[in-house]
């Protein structure tokens, strides 16, 4: 698909799916992504033609694998995996962002649709985003942002020897992070991400002649930036290479898609893009991003008791969200106390996939208070909330909260919606406004809110919008979901 400036702008997997890393087995590839303070957590996907993905799992979807306190601030928690197959299993390295700062973790499996084990854990590795590979004799060597590396044992999470500096990146280049590392050929190669993930983020790659160098840097460096263009694709960084069947070359990483104007704001986080490689004189030539197809409307019933596996909770979520003997066929959340304002609010939501969609859920509000909302994080978020019997449009944008409309209503279901698009807020001189619409289907819309307060460039931190279903007090019931992807 073609956007506006004639280049492709379509992601392979839209919504907030960043740090993408990736492995083939045979004609099957896997992608694993970053996934924050969102449980469960890493989702995993599969393709067999890099272009058209499917969710088959998330990796940590057991309390024992990801324990997420409240103590974790938004965009903590889960960073960067790196996915790899060796010796017949999977293995998938992955940073844990905790208050008292990054915990390296290791899971392994042998289906990448999981179970995945329990944690093994990696106190010697010191640094984010680190990375797995082997040398011909079965040498496990951990790379980590800095660019620094160490040799471990993947199956107990030992090290050995002391970690050690490897690359700094380009001279006076921003926060070298995203390390890969390849044996291509002759030579080891070393792709790093560097610039900060904002729009000076950018992809370098180094080669030597042993996985720990030395290492000289690609003249051409770097390989991958779209900093200072007016490319609709923007912060391209953070990637992994793969090759295929073939034999030809391919390189997934991260990009927003900005709207607004420029510099512009992101809503739907960063999301991961795919492009073609050459090599020239032992290098790869990074070429024009590959069009990735978008993803579909998806609506759950919540008739089986098993969560589709794009299903998300703040932190954590109870187990029994659709088993309930009290309301067969129904979602049943159980308020903890919480609102949407709090760290550990009950939530189900999906990404948001699409720049235009519409969200509608049929909800009981007989016991308790809840809706459906538009998550950033619980300092930003907008929602449409019944109960007690009214309907509330409700806005946190940083400190303020207030709420926006109010509705009476009758006792019993009704269906709530929200929609991007619909009127431009007054005094919104913005060519491509972004307005969220929420109302009670039947009735015009109640309210509608600006959505660049609920971008990245407002908020900070590394997600993308999630649209969900929630209950702030008591228990409330949802019949169905259903979100709609608009052109
Ligand atoms: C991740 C770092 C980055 O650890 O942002 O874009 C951090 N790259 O590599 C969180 O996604």
């Amino acid at each position: 698909m073609k956007g506006p400036h004639g280049v492709s702008d379509q992601p392979i997997i839209p919504g907030f799916h960043p740090d993408p890393s990736i492995c083939r087995v045979g004609d099957d590839y896997y992608l694993a992504c970053s996934s924050f303070e969102y449980f469960p957590g890493v989702p995993v996907f599969h393709s067999r033609d890099l272009v058209r993905w499917t969710q088959i799992g998330n990796a940590l979807e057991q309390p024992s694998q990801l324990a997420l306190s409240v103590e974790i601030p938004s965009s903590a928690g889960v960073y960067a995996p790196t996915v790899r197959h060796h010796d017949g299993r999977f293995w998938l390295i992955v940073t844990v962002m905790t208050v008292e700062g990054p915990v390296n973790v290791l899971y392994t499996a042998a289906d990448a649709a999981g179970p995945w084990s329990d944690p093994i854990r990696l106190p010697g590795v010191p640094g984010i985003d680190p990375d797995l590979a082997w040398d011909e004799d079965g040498t496990c060597w951990c790379t980590f942002a800095g660019i620094g590396q160490v040799r471990i044992d993947p199956r107990t999470g030992q090290t050995f020897g002391e970690p050690h500096k490897l690359w700094s990146g380009s001279p006076g280049a921003l926060a070298p992070e995203a390390p890969h590392l390849y044996r291509i050929g002759e030579h080891w190669y070393l792709l790093i991400a560097e610039g900060g993930t904002e729009r000076g983020h950018a992809v370098s790659i180094a080669r030597g002649p042993a996985p720990d160098g030395p290492f000289e840097p690609c003249p051409a460096n770097p390989i991958l930036t779209h900093r200072g263009t007016h490319h609709p694709i923007q912060n391209t960084g953070h990637a992994d290479l793969v090759q295929a069947p073939d034999g030809s070359w391919w390189m997934v990483f991260l990009g927003v898609r900005p709207g607004g104007g420029t510099p512009g704001w992101h809503v739907l986080g960063r999301e991961t893009f795919l492009a073609p490689v050459t090599w020239e004189d032992g290098w790869p030539v990074v070429g024009e991003i590959v069009s990735g197809t978008p993803a579909g409307s998806a609506k759950d019933d919540f008739d089986l008791a098993e969560l589709q596996a794009s299903w998300i909770s703040v932190r954590s979520r109870p187990a029994d969200l659709c088993t309930t003997k009290e309301r067969p066929g129904w979602l049943t959340l159980r308020a903890r106390g919480a609102s949407l304002d709090e760290r550990d609010v009950t939530f189900l939501g999906r990404r948001a996939q699409h720049l235009k969609w519409r969200a509608r859920t049929l909800i009981d509000p007989t016991h308790g208070r809840g809706g459906l909302a538009v998550r950033l994080d619980e300092r930003h978020h907008y929602e449409i909330e019944a109960g007690d019997g009214r309907v509330q449009v409700i806005a946190r944008i940083g400190s303020l909260r207030t709420v926006v409309a109010e509705h009476p209503v009758p006792a019993g279901p009704l269906v709530l919606t929200v929609q991007t698009g619909g009127p431009r807020v007054p005094g919104d001189a913005c060519a491509e406004p972004d307005t969220l619409s929420f109302g009670i289907e039947g009735l015009p819309a109640l309210a509608a809110l600006d959505g660049r307060y609920l971008s990245t460039e407002v908020a900070g931190g590394f997600t993308g919008r999630v649209i969900g279903m929630y209950s702030a007090t008591g228990t409330v019931h949802f019949d169905w979901f259903d979100y709609e992807a608009r052109s």
